[in-house]
């Protein structure tokens, strides 16, 4: 007999819903003895140094160029900034400087317009539309072996299942109450093999997994945006602010980006308008023109995860660690995911402040995850 588990990708979406109470517990301990020693050269840094300023403060201005890519992108002027937070959550600690070169970036998510364009072009079957390979499992990890149980050993992705009260939540199951995988869901069929996205051309692409994301960013010869990329981006010249307009979450009682509202997962009353993805440009855009860079749906990154990188990462364009390593799940190569999505909650998964890490199996795409690119100048 097989030993047999849930296949890696459903790990991937109850580690998102998870990962704050669990990562609270499992890493604050290591993570703070850790930045007691690295955290004061950086916090000695961010308290010391009055050159910490927002972005556009003396932003360059865009390079001229003729390059078609960038066209419909914004230019992120070069700039430093103070990445992370104290009090939230550890991973996100200690905050430390960052310095970065100008790019550009998408103004929104990737569409399914785009998405469909691509493959269009090049015939790529994404992660979900392909049997299960577990990839994201590291070759010499204790589940190197594993295999996947015969009924989920097909094309499919994860999705999220309407409750209808929280008798519902079987407390063994957690997450996995609501997450499901789903044969036949992909981007092209969002909830599962019977939806459709003919009225959604204009939403974000999702159930697309890094690996999907990656190749689109090579066909349209663009990038996946750094974590840091991503953060300063999202910040725009707004340092230490909790949202890309803010710290008030819904300011004027207005909502500012797609979330969940109401009783987190039993009833999500859409008061932003809308219970699922919103069309791109639905909500203000942030400083830089950036549209739902927070909320709608996760983006991925192009780091590998580690809870502790912040402790030890360069100042100038860090470039993520050259390793995966999430404490939860270590036999599991995971890449980072920003902004979170119209599935999260403040009584839940607060993901959408400008600071919150996320992090996915890079083989693994959900209906709530999607990306953008950037393109950089060394890339021109
Ligand atoms: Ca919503």
């Amino acid at each position: 007999m097989y030993k047999v588990i849930l296949p890696a990708i459903t790990f991937l979406v109850a580690a998102c819903l998870l990962a704050w109470a669990l990562l609270m517990t499992t890493v604050r301990e290591k993570a703070t003895e850790t930045a007691r020693v690295s955290s004061q050269s950086a916090t000695t840094v961010t308290h010391q140094d009055a050159s910490v300023q927002s972005a556009t403060e003396h932003a360059e201005p865009a390079p001229a160029t003729d390059d078609s890519r960038v066209v419909g992108m914004c230019w992120i002027p070069g700039g430093r900034f103070e990445m992370g937070a104290l009090n939230t959550v550890p991973d996100e600690f200690p905050p430390h400087i960052v310095e970065l070169d100008g790019f550009w970036m998408d103004a929104t998510e990737v569409t399914n317009q785009q998405f469909r364009e691509f493959v269009d072009a090049t015939g790529y079957l994404t992660t979900a539309e392909r049997a299960p390979e577990l990839r994201s499992i590291m070759p010499d990890s204790e589940l190197a072996n594993v295999k996947i149980l015969p009924e989920l050993n097909q094309p499919g992705s994860i999705c999220s299942l309407p409750l209808s009260s929280r008798d519902e939540i079987d407390p063994q199951k957690g997450a996995y109450s609501w997450w499901q995988y789903v044969p036949g869901a992909n981007w092209m069929h969002p909830e599962g093999a019977e939806s459709t996205i003919e009225h959604r051309m204009d939403h974000p692409v999702v159930h697309v997994s890094w690996l999907d994301a990656k190749a689109y960013c090579d066909w349209a010869g663009k990038k996946l945006p750094t974590e840091a990329q991503w953060e300063f981006a999202a910040r725009g010249n707004r340092a230490g602010s909790v949202y890309p307009w803010g710290d008030t979450l819904n300011p004027d009682g207005h909502w500012r980006h797609n979330i969940w509202q109401g009783e987190f997962p039993i009833k999500d009353t859409g008061e932003d308008g809308f219970t699922r993805t919103a069309p791109v440009r639905s909500f203000p855009a942030n400083d830089f023109g950036l549209y739902e860079i927070t909320g709608n749906v996760w983006e991925w990154c192009a780091d590998l995860y580690q809870p502790e990188y912040y402790a030890v990462c360069p100042l100038k364009n860090p470039p993520g660690p050259e390793s995966s390593f999430d404490p939860q799940e270590p036999g599991i190569i995971k890449r980072v995911q920003r902004g979170g999505s119209f599935m999260c909650s403040d009584q839940y998964c607060v993901g959408y402040r400008v600071s919150a890490r996320m992090k996915g199996e890079e083989d693994t795409g959900a209906f709530h995850t999607g990306f953008r690119c950037v393109v950089t100048l060394d890339m021109l």
